[in-house]
């Protein structure tokens, strides 16, 4: 295919309840839609960046205008553009992993669209429901904390992720663990502690922990190395795993023994699917989290999340978790799980005039 061009779409959806973590609050989503036409159809993509660059040194603003100005020219100027070859292709502008993801995304949907083949059946998803769960923020207080959790629990989800940071740890998780006996439960610190806290966190392996996820900063593995021998709870990477190369370095060091797949961290779903493959083939579980999408990077998570090696609930809620209106058909608990789209691509329709009606600001990039 001959990619002609490219529509970048930037819409703010605000939350149905702020979301706070060690690295700020966020009361809204600001998605970044990629909206891409070739000679041989049109496919859909979403940035999982965000506002502010807190969370990895990507932020939505900036993914933007590396979309325009490297990214979409790039693959632009190709005269037969090939899904497998982006990768590649893109590999010339360093990090901006968030981008090439979303520009990545399109070009897959574009492409699975046109062959008829949905997303999960193009990266062998073996399930056609993906168990999910929810991440839960840092509440002002235990006992707010402990109502989010019942009324989550209410709706149906099985398994909580608490945020933790210092000062916000034990306590809380005592008592969500003392009220929902039977929760999964699993702390997510977005690199908020360091090594000498590791005696304090240790305290968490009395509650029957799924994981500890990402507790020290991202370039420290050692850190992570020594606390996986001393803690009983499996540890977890997120932020530290950029590609496959680094999954295999952190595997190697004994850094983790899970791995939380990002779309948008990693730099798009071919590196995911490198990640889940060697997870596979090292014996690591793999699950996959969660930025906040829309609809339609929702469909690209629900679709990867199908595959053989993600053993454990993602971090991909129902869209009413996130929004009072999804800019797609809204992704619904049944049970604890979601189901796996089966149209054509990321198998979901983007709803334009809502885009609208919401405020969309839209930018075209082409070759002229
Ligand atoms: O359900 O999409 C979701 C949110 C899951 O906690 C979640 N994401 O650190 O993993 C994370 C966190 C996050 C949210 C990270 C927003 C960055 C931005």
């Amino acid at each position: 295919m001959k990619l002609e061009r490219v529509e970048i779409i930037r819409v703010k959806l605000p939350l149905v309840r702020p979301f706070r973590t060690s690295f700020g609050e966020q009361t809204l989503r600001d998605v970044l839609l990629v909206n891409a036409y070739s000679t041989d159809g049109q496919g859909w993509g979403e940035c999982a960046a965000q506002v502010d660059p807190y969370y990895s040194e990507e932020f939505i603003d900036g993914a933007q205008q590396m979309l325009e100005r490297w990214l979409i020219p790039l693959l632009l100027a190709q005269r037969n553009l090939v899904p497998e070859e982006i990768p590649e292709l893109l590999y010339r502008v360093k990090g901006h992993r968030s981008a090439k993801a979303a520009i990545e995304m399109a070009l897959l949907d574009m492409h699975l669209r046109v062959k008829g083949q949905s997303l999960s059946r193009y990266l062998d998803g073996v399930r056609d429901t993906v168990e999910v769960g929810v991440a839960v923020g840092i509440a002002d207080s235990i006992s707010e904390l402990v109502d989010v959790v019942a009324d989550y629990v209410a709706d149906g989800y099985t398994r909580v992720k608490l945020k933790i940071e210092p000062g916000w740890d034990v306590e809380p998780v005592r008592a969500v663990r003392d009220r929902f006996g039977g929760l999964q439960i699993q702390v997510d610190a977005n690199a908020a502690y360091r090594a000498e806290d590791i005696g304090h966190l240790k305290k968490l392996d009395e509650f029957g922990l799924l994981m500890i996820e990402q507790p020290f900063e991202e370039d420290d593995l050692a850190t992570h190395a020594l606390f996986s021998q001393q803690v009983l709870t499996a540890v977890c990477l997120d932020e530290s795993i950029v590609s496959a190369r680094s999954a295999e370095a952190a595997i190697d060091a004994g850094a983790c023994s899970i791995v939380n797949i990002k779309v948008g961290r990693v730099g798009g779903l071919l590196e995911s699917r490198k990640i889940h493959d060697l997870c596979v083939l090292r014996g690591v579980d793999v699950w996959c989290g969660g930025m906040l999408e829309s609809g339609v990077g929702r469909a690209a998570n629900v679709s990867l999340a199908s595959m053989s090696g993600f053993t454990l609930p993602g971090d991909i809620s129902a869209s009413n978790r996130y929004f009072v209106q999804d800019i797609t058909e809204p992704f619904e608990l049944v049970g604890s799980c979601l189901k796996v789209p089966t149209g054509a691509g990321l198998g979901i329709a983007v709803d334009q005039d809502l885009l609208t009606s919401l405020g969309a600001v839209r930018t075209h990039v082409s070759s002229h």
